[in-house]
């Protein structure tokens, strides 16, 4: 991991993934011929893509309960407790309708009301995790959501990983497809026979998952799209090299592209953590990755103050940051843009990844300065609300139709004028 003086870096290498022009053209081939064949469709891409010929996308009873035999069972437990803390978290996030009755008798307000149905797309794979079935499925059910539908690829054997599955279970959700890629949004997006369309589609995935979201985006709605991991650590000379590096390396295990950024004052922090970034990866069993992703997109920025150093967070307005110094919460004044913000050397970032109970999908590559974690109203939309009183009438219209006209439109302005004559008069 290079050290670098902050007044050395111009800007911040980012790790966008925009697709090239070949899989845009797939992306568009797969949904309309998901739109056209529908099952049939998802059956042949499932086949092609993922090796495995399903006569049923569904997952059945069966199959849960296989997988509750693959888990440990205290290992269920502690899932169980995950979410439990996941749930009370969100559950204060929730806001609710108001309706603000004024002198005159009018009322004004907002109404609050669920998404009726929404997709999670859970990936394949390495990234098949268990965690993010309760980060994406938690926040919908505190909102309110009645209808959640997942969607994940099948393993060679045609097979689930029993975590996903027992997470998606104890939350209560039992409509479980198998089929990924931009086939399952499509199918989510515009449904199938098996697979009832929703409203909106969240969850991350490769880069064809992510271009299918964009594509129908629109038609349904969607989270962010999300990129590789980020952390930054900003630390002094109080915190311990070995759990600032085993901190970083957390981050850097997801992807080559992932990046872990230590921010310091301390020349002596900097050059311990660069030594035991290296000794440190020599034991991971996904080194490989992590070595690229520290080697690319780490980095070790050393500045000349704490101001400089919270400056630099800012500006790299990173995914995770961790604040690891004898006073944290002074630095949390200074701190506008991360997505989630660790504070303190017990913080470690994967309690949040697991087990706090705030929101593990966050704005990555620098969307922090607009963006908002995961929550629960990204489940819900409003409903403006207007009852108007005769008096409040009375005392407004003629004003609204004077608006009306300095825009030019007469119907509007009689609408409002319309009222004039009352049954009564
Ligand atoms: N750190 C990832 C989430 C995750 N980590 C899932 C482990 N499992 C993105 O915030
Ligand atoms: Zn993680």
């Amino acid at each position: 991991m290079k050290i670098l003086k902050k007044n050395e870096i111009t800007s911040f290498k980012r790790s966008v993934d925009a697709g090239t022009e070949e899989q845009r053209a797939a992306v568009k081939e797969i949904i309309a011929d998901v739109k056209e064949r529908g099952d049939e469709a998802l059956r042949s891409f499932t086949e092609k893509f993922d090796g495995v010929t399903l006569d049923n996308s569904k997952v059945g009873k069966a199959e849960i309960e296989q997988a509750y035999k693959q888990m440990d069972g205290e290992l269920v437990e502690v899932l169980k407790e995950a979410a439990a803390n996941i749930r009370s978290f969100h559950a204060k996030q929730k806001s609710t309708s108001w309706f603000d009755t004024q002198e005159d008798g009018t009322i004004l307000g907002q109404k609050i009301t669920p998404i009726d149905a929404v997709g999670v797309y859970v990936p394949g794979g390495t990234a098949a995790y268990p965690s993010s079935v309760f980060m994406n499925v938690i926040p919908a059910q505190v909102a309110g959501v009645e209808r959640t539908a997942m969607t994940t690829p099948p393993g060679p054997e045609g097979t689930l990983p029993p975590g996903v599955l027992v997470a998606a279970d104890i939350l209560g959700v039992d409509e479980i497809y198998k089929v990924g890629g931009a086939q399952a949004v499509a199918a989510l997006a515009y449904g199938t026979d098996t697979i009832a369309p929703v409203d909106k589609i969240v969850g991350p995935g490769n880069v064809f998952v992510a271009l299918a979201k964009r594509e129908v985006f629109g038609d349904v709605a969607i989270d962010m799209i999300a990129g590789p991991s980020e952390i930054a650590i900003l630390a002094d000379d109080t915190a311990r090299p070995e759990e600032v590096a085993a901190d970083l390396l957390s981050q850097a295990e997801h992807d080559a592209r992932s990046s872990s950024v230590l921010v310091t004052i301390s020349e002596f922090l900097a050059s311990a953590v660069q030594a035991e970034v290296d000794r440190q990866l020599q034991t991971l069993p996904r080194e490989e990755i992590a070595r690229k992703s520290v080697e690319d997109y780490g980095a070790i920025i050393l500045c000349e103050s704490m101001e400089e150093a919270e400056d630099t967070i800012n500006e790299i307005a990173p995914e995770h940051l961790e604040v690891v110094t004898s006073a944290p919460f002074e630095q949390l004044a200074k701190i506008k843009h991360a997505g989630a913000i660790f504070l303190g050397r017990y913080s470690s970032e994967p309690i949040g990844d697991y087990f706090a109970g705030p929101n593990h999908v966050l704005p990555t590559n620098g969307t922090a300065r607009f963006s908002s974690p995961l929550n629960v109203d990204d489940f819900i939309k409003k409903s403006s609300i207007i009852s108007y009183s005769e008096q409040a009438w009375r005392e407004n219209h003629e004003k609204i139709a004077r608006f009306a006209r300095l825009e030019g439109l007469e119907a509007h302005a009689r609408a409002v004028e319309s009222r004039k004559e009352t049954k009564d008069e």
